[in-house]
């Protein structure tokens, strides 16, 4: 029940078959091959293309229909995934670490499921622009308000300050974490509008705004222009906010957002990731965040892996030079 008393669904799930999860593994084992295992090198890109033709028709069919229509929720769960956590060295500790070599095959997988929604593409001021990213708690950054943090992390649109925000956001998980307690959550603009006031809509349209880049785009600075919150189709708007580095401008403004910030809250779901689920997010429409856990730090903590994807990767051409998939700003 949400703050009006409406039942609200949670996020789809789609749990692949066994054979259906050994057909992905064969898939993501011959990307694996492509390029000399440089998971960034344009070639290992092309290769998970083409392995995507590859995947289980009913897989790519439900990928497909989520593009199209992501619903209500704004993110749905794949479940049974080939990752076999037993095969999954240490949890990483570093800060920033990412993937560089797609010898894990979920990295593999990630690139190729972002041929399904349209294609993958990083940030060069975030993670050093890799396109498949660790997820993990970092020691001594446990109050982060980033993914290296383990205490609550506000719900967030990815990159909200940017232009070019990913349309998607994919989140593999690798490895729980010990206590079973870290819960990745999500909460749609779709689900929470029917519980704002006109007025406050009306304030979210309004471009008085501004949001600051995520602490882990390093020293990027620059507070974006005054934005509006929701833009689009008053009906079925877009969204553009994270709560922890959006500012209001106005008062009616930091009413709106306070306002927005409860009936999301009120209206989101969360889901304990385990080994092989992959959760993917319409960041164009949904915020996700994540609650507490305690890491431990001795390589069995939480682990997930995370690639973004854009529908048009055209539309980015200006901040990627030589056409290739990190936008340098
Ligand atoms: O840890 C999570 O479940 C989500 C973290 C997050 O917001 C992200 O990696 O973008
Ligand atoms: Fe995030």
């Amino acid at each position: 029940m949400n703050a009006l008393g409406l039942k609200l669904s949670p996020p789809a799930s789609f749990t692949l078959s066994d054979d259906e999860t050994a057909v992905v593994r064969r898939a993501a084992e011959s990307v694996c091959r492509a390029a000399g295992g440089r998971l960034d090198d344009p070639d290992t890109t092309a290769a998970a293309r083409g392995a995507w033709e590859e995947l289980p028709g009913r897989f790519r069919a439900a990928v497909r229909d989520f593009r199209r229509d992501s619903g209500d929720c704004g993110a749905m769960l794949f479940r049974g995934l080939p990752v076999d956590e037993a095969l999954v060295p240490p949890t990483p500790k570093a800060d920033g670490s990412v993937r560089r070599e797609t010898t894990v095959p979920a990295a593999a997988l990630l690139m190729t499921a972002a041929g399904g929604l349209g294609d993958p593409a990083a940030y060069a001021p975030e993670k050093s622009g890799a396109l498949v990213q660790d997820v993990v708690p970092v020691p001594g950054k446990e109050d982060f308000e980033g993914n290296a943090g383990s205490t609550l992390l506000s719900f967030h649109i990815e990159n909200a300050f940017h232009v070019h925000r990913p349309d998607f956001v994919m989140l593999l998980c690798l490895r729980a974490d010990h206590d079973g307690a870290a819960g990745l959550r999500t909460g749609s603009v779709r689900q929470a509008l029917p519980a704002l006031s006109e007025r406050t809509r009306q304030a979210l349209f309004r471009p008085e705004f501004s949001t600051q880049p995520p602490p882990s785009f390093g020293s990027a600075d620059g507070t974006t222009p005054p934005r509006p919150v929701l833009s689009g189709d008053p009906e079925d708007p877009d969204l553009r906010v994270d709560f922890s580095a959006t500012t209001a401008l106005t008062r009616e403004a930091r009413q709106a957002l306070v306002e927005l910030e409860a009936a999301i809250d009120a209206a989101s779901h969360t889901v304990r990731l385990t080994p092989g689920d992959l959760a993917i997010v319409d960041n164009r429409v949904t915020t996700h965040g994540r609650t507490a856990f305690r890491p431990r730090y001795d390589g069995g903590d939480r682990w997930l892996l995370r690639t973004f994807a854009v529908a048009d990767l055209r539309r980015s051409r200006s901040h990627r030079p030589g056409d290739g998939y990190v936008l340098s700003h």
